[in-house]
């Protein structure tokens, strides 16, 4: 494992800091095997790019198609455990007074690793709504029609997840937009910065004096604004936070 290097500074901040927003992307979760937007499909998806499924498009000309993908991607996801990155982001939140997480992803995986106060902007793919009336229903599985028809209406169900093209839920924004203008530390994980507009977020922070970490493999075009840039893995880079500012140690977690 490369060495892991984060700038007392930073530890200087988390420590200080009263308000924390996290924003988080596929990347959190790509140690716990479920792959991210930008890593190439498999099997029958290989042909197709996310972007391509991702959309009221798609779901119109092939509700089935669109609605097995996300079947596909439930299931990757069964299987799938928190890791030490999102468990790192449990204990953060209870060592900052006011710890905000907003994540993109749409796996649920923070809150199965007792994150509390999480924000969903782009939905969870394990919650069902009826395409016409928006009525949410908890347990597709229930239903063997793909895509299985609303109890209600008999319109389409389809995953409770925003489409690009399709407007963010308003409240989650606004709570978004919230922790992003009143934080001290605003941390970016896992988060290629491409999507918008959660890749606002950081800057957002940024023009009310907030400080922007980023933690990824690899550089991104959020880089070249923000404060700190640690290269490496969630996983990796998380818990060496967490042990270094609090003396939290995540082995034994
Ligand atoms: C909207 C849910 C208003 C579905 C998703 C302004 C400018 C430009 C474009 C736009 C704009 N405003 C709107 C747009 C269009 C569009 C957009 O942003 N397009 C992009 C592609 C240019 N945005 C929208 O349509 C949004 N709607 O703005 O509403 C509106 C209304 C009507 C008409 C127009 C506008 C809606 C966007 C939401 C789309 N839904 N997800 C689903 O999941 O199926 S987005 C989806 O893709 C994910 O949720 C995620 O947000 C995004 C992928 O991003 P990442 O999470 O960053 O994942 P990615 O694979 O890209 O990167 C992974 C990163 O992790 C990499 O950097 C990698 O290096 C790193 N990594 C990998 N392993 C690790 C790691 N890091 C750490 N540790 C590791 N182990």
């Amino acid at each position: 494992m490369d060495e892991i290097v984060i700038p007392s500074a930073l530890i200087q901040s988390l420590r200080t800091a009263s308000r924390v927003a996290v924003l988080t992307g596929a990347g959190i979760s790509a140690e716990s095997g479920v792959p991210t937007f930008r890593d190439a499909q498999s099997g029958l998806w290989a042909r197709y790019r996310p972007e391509e499924l991702a959309t009221p498009g798609a779901f119109k000309r092939d509700p089935r198609l669109v609605w097995e993908w996300y079947e596909w991607r439930r299931n990757l996801v069964t299987d799938a455990k928190p890791n030490l990155g999102h468990r790192s982001l449990v204990i953060m939140e209870t060592q900052v007074p006011d710890f905000t997480l907003i994540t993109q992803n749409v796996d649920g995986l923070h809150q199965m690793a007792g994150s509390k106060n999480v924000i969903e902007i782009h939905g969870n793919m394990h919650r069902s709504k009826c395409s016409t009336e928006g009525t949410i229903f908890d347990q597709p599985e229930l239903y063997e029609d793909k895509p299985p028809l609303c109890p209600d209406c008999g319109a389409y169900l389809r995953p409770d997840v925003v489409w690009f093209g399709e407007s963010l839920p308003p409240e989650a924004l606004q709570a978004s937009w919230e922790s992003a203008q009143n934080c001290d530390l605003f941390l970016s994980i896992g988060t290629s910065a491409l999507v918008e507009p959660a890749a606002t977020l950081p800057l957002l922070s940024q023009e009310n004096g907030a400080e922007v970490a980023e933690i990824n493999i690899q550089e991104t075009r959020l880089t070249p604004h923000a404060s700190y840039f640690i290269v490496g893995s969630a996983a990796q880079v998380l818990p060496e936070l967490v042990k270094i500012t609090w003396q939290v140690d995540m082995s034994a977690e």
